[in-house]
């Protein structure tokens, strides 16, 4: 399927992090395009997208919105997103990122049995594989915890019940962040605690964990071109191709609170907490983007320094 003007684009999770930044994009990529975006909650309005809400679990919802819409491009990034809140929220996370993609997929077959789907999935899937090292896409995933085996879950089912006529990419992003994630999240954590203790209203703390991690970390523009490069090249892709979506290089965490604390306007003290510590945290997580790269093009424009002064300078703003 070649995306035209007139294509019709169906995006889930939308009113999300990541939705939010691709919702702009593919409104500059795809002016002329008529946008529909999947919300659970009716939202304020995007610019450039019309809103359904409903529950991307609930199939006959998904089906009646799919049906009507007839897109010709979907994007799924509807999700509980949060590996570390799928412990306690196993079955949650189960029905939204593996019946809510069941139910999108099963719709698209039967509606619209040529769309694109990409479907977002996570480097997370690889799981303990990452101890060995930069995991390219031919590594046998090895999920640990509800969210990566429901995402994984979620590429298995699509392969199965899409029409052979559609074509599936499966986008495995790694580490991703930039202004406007959530401060559950270790970065904008780093850079919401300085930002308070700069206005006095914490302690002249930060509180972390482990610090030795390395992660391979994007800023979420990078990864939204990642996501838009694909759909261009779609035409010429394999009826399933599965993606990683990284920077290839994995640093320290410690490298980026460093980056955030040569902004502080004071000296400020890192203080370990224990309850942050994960016992089956992976040493390293590290993908390799040659894929993307040689498919597409693509390759990362921000920079990490640029990355940190960006997050210091959104918490500065949300804290004032
Ligand atoms: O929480 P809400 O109402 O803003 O909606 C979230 C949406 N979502 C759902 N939509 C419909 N039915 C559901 N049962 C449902 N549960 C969650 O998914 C939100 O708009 C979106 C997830 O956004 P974030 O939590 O901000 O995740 P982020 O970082 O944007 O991740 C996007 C994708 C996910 O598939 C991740 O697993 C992947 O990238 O890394």
């Amino acid at each position: 399927m070649r995306i035209t003007s007139k294509s019709t684009i169906l995006l889930t999770g939308g009113a999300g992090f990541v939705g939010r930044v691709l919702c702009r994009e593919l409104l500059a990529a795809f002016p002329s395009s008529r946008r529909v975006l999947i919300t659970r909650h009716t939202i304020a309005a995007i610019d450039g997208w019309e809103a359904l809400a409903l529950d991307i679990s609930d199939f006959e919802a998904v089906n009646r919105a799919v049906e009507s819409v007839k897109p010709d491009v979907v994007l799924h990034l509807a999700a509980q997103a949060s590996v570390a809140h799928s412990q306690g929220l196993a079955e949650q996370t189960w029905r939204t990122n593996f019946l809510g993609t069941m139910a999108l997929g099963a719709a698209v077959s039967r509606s619209v049995p040529t769309a694109l789907f990409l479907y977002v999935s996570s480097g997370e899937v690889y799981g303990s594989r990452l101890r060995f090292g930069r995991v390219n896409e031919r590594a046998s995933p090895r999920p640990q915890n509800p969210y990566s085996s429901s995402k994984l879950a979620g590429e298995r089912v699509l392969q199965d019940i899409l029409s052979p006529e559609n074509t599936l990419i499966v986008a495995r992003p790694f580490n991703h962040t930039g202004a406007g994630q959530d401060r559950r999240f270790v970065l904008p954590s780093f850079a919401a605690q300085i930002a308070e203790a700069e206005r006095g209203i914490r302690e002249p703390t930060v509180l972390v964990g482990n610090l030795d991690a390395k992660r391979d970390f994007l800023h979420v523009n990078d990864v939204v071109s990642a996501y838009i490069k694909l759909i261009n090249v779609s035409p010429k892709l394999a009826r399933t191709t599965v993606v990683n979506v990284c920077s290839g290089d994995a640093l320290p965490v410690r490298f980026y609170l460093d980056e955030m604390l040569k902004m502080a306007s004071l000296h400020i003290e890192v203080v370990l907490d224990r309850e942050k510590m994960r016992p089956s945290e992976i040493h390293r997580s590290c993908g390799d983007n040659s894929v993307l790269r040689s498919l597409t093009g693509w390759s990362p424009t921000i920079t990490q320094h640029d990355l940190c002064t960006e997050l210091v300078n959104y918490w500065r703003v949300q804290n004032a």
